[in-house]
């Protein structure tokens, strides 16, 4: 990282950070010291924000396809002019390295993304058209979309909620994690050189506000990605104001390995499956089921490279793998970890804290022999600490992979591309992958079941969602 990215990030934190005085402290999620001022957004604020996004949402609606599209592209262009400042903000802020499948590969996500809603098309859908009946399903802006979103991928996902909104002719009130709400900030900040005034409107607040933002009255969507438990909650408040909602909440994804796999062809792909994010991903691989007859193989293979990956500060270009973006995060891991051990689990490699990388660094962890039904199984770890389960027959591991309630990914592994084919339906979870874990295209439709949530993303189906229909029907041809 050059001096030149380092002072072109300080600048944009100045266009976006809270006055000195005022505001709320984020630390660097490595090495803990303040790296700016987060905006705390009152309610009264957010309601301002929501009625300027109600005004602007006509003309921006008003604009049609092929204005919208262009700015959308502009924007993506702004994205990579500021690509290494953004992600050295990111680095910093949410703690993943600039290098790898981290921070610059996020930001690029963020241009890409939004190319590609610019670039998809979701046309009238002609229903019926006969003698007597032209019927046709037409999709139109819903009003203003609510964007809510996570500490852990902080800019990619934002990018994800609001992307397709705009291209429909939606405004945005974004609120982002109050973990990590300078990244998001600085990516609308640095999108809004380009758009309209308060088409895409960033509130930077606490609980209260996204629950506000939730629930209130003149939201007509709501685009969520969090906890289940949060989720829960504002299905509730659409009680109160019917907004739509796509939700991607939680998840607790499972990998089956098949019998005869060779590890060494798969150790590379189910590690960062796995440990993306340094294992903080909704959609990595959280629990791996391994047949009896390459067990050791597959335990000593992924045991091989956790034990050699470069884990430190961001910035340090070596690294790939970064802290625990946050103390109660960093606290989850530690407790299924000690539990895991208490219950007899073997640690191969990792168990146990990295404290002179710096508080927040956990070592990345294999535990092998562990039964199903312990914790660091059965609840969403999210962090560094991946458990292998040994299986001898696979109707019982496709049992235990289902056993929860939760179904965002999965994953079937084997040499064999029938077999796995085969298996892989009998997955409970919105996506499945064969030999790979976790991979995202901006047109593959992406959604949970079961606790996971609902709604889909991307693609035409993710235009669809932040879109109202109507049906036009009208005389037939002949009539
Ligand atoms: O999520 P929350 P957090 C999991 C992960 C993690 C846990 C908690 O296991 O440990 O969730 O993470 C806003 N109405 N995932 O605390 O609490 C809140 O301000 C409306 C899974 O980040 O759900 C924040 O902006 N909004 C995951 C956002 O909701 C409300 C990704 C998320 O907060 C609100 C991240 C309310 N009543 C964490 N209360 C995944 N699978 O993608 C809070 N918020």
């Amino acid at each position: 990282m050059s001096d030149s990215a380092a002072s072109a990030a300080a600048a944009l934190l100045d266009r976006i950070q809270a006055p000195a005085g005022s505001g709320r402290d984020i630390p660097d999620a490595a090495t803990r010291e303040t790296i700016g001022r987060a905006p705390v957004h009152s309610v009264a604020e957010l309601d301002d924000a929501v009625a300027r996004a109600k005004a602007a949402q006509p003309a921006w609606e008003a604009l049609g396809h092929e204005k919208r599209i262009e700015l959308l592209l502009a924007a993506a262009d702004a994205i990579d002019a500021n690509a290494e400042s953004l992600a050295y903000l990111l680095s910093r802020e949410q703690g993943k390295p600039l290098n790898g499948p981290n921070a610059r590969f996020e930001v690029g996500a963020c241009s890409a993304w939004l190319r590609t809603n610019a670039a998809t098309v979701l046309e009238p859908q002609v229903i019926v058209d006969d003698e007597t009946l032209h019927a046709e399903l037409v999709y139109k802006a819903a009003g203003v979309v609510a964007a809510i979103g996570p500490w852990n991928w902080p800019m990619m996902i934002t990018t994800w909620q609001i992307g397709p909104s705009l291209r429909m002719g939606n405004t945005v009130v974004a609120k982002p994690s109050e973990y990590t709400p300078l990244s998001a900030l600085a990516l609308l900040a640095v999108m809004n050189e380009v758009l309209p005034p308060d088409v895409l409107i960033g509130i930077s607040g606490d609980r209260e506000v996204g629950a506000r933002l939730a629930s209130h009255p003149d939201i007509a969507k709501v685009m969520f990605t969090g906890s289940t438990a949060t989720g829960r909650k504002i299905i509730e408040s659409s009680a109160g104001n019917l907004a739509r909602l796509t939700l991607e909440l939680g998840g607790n994804d499972a990998g089956i390995v098949l019998p005869g796999t060779d590890a060494k062809e798969i150790a590379q792909d189910l590690f960062w499956g796995a440990f993306i994010n340094t294992g903080q991903t909704c959609a990595a691989l959280k629990r791996l089921y391994v047949h009896d007859s390459v067990y050791d193989d597959v335990v000593d293979a992924l045991a091989e490279i956790a034990a050699s990956v470069p884990i430190g500060n961001g910035l340090d270009e070596d690294n790939v793998l970064g802290p625990l973006q946050n103390k109660a995060q960093f606290d989850i891991v530690s407790r299924l970890v000690e539990d895991a051990k208490a219950s007899g689990g073997r640690i191969v490699t990792g168990g146990e804290a990295a404290p002179e990388l710096g508080e927040l660094f956990y070592r990345p962890t294999i535990v092998a022999d562990i039964g199903n039904d312990a914790a660091l199984v059965q609840e969403e770890q999210f962090g560094p600490a991946l458990p292998v389960i040994r299986y001898s027959d696979v109707d019982e591991a496709f049992g235990w992979a289902n056993g929860v309630d939760v179904g965002l990914g999965a994953s079937v592994w084997s040499s064999d591309p029938d077999a796995a084919r085969e298996a892989a339906t009998r997955m409970q979870s919105g996506t499945v992958w064969i030999n790979s874990h976790g991979g995202l295209h901006p047109m593959v439709p992406f959604g949970g079941v079961k606790s996971s949530g609902y709604g889909l993303e991307f693609g035409v189906e993710g235009l669809k969602s932040v879109a109202v229909t109507q049906v036009v029907s009208g005389p037939g041809r002949k009539a």
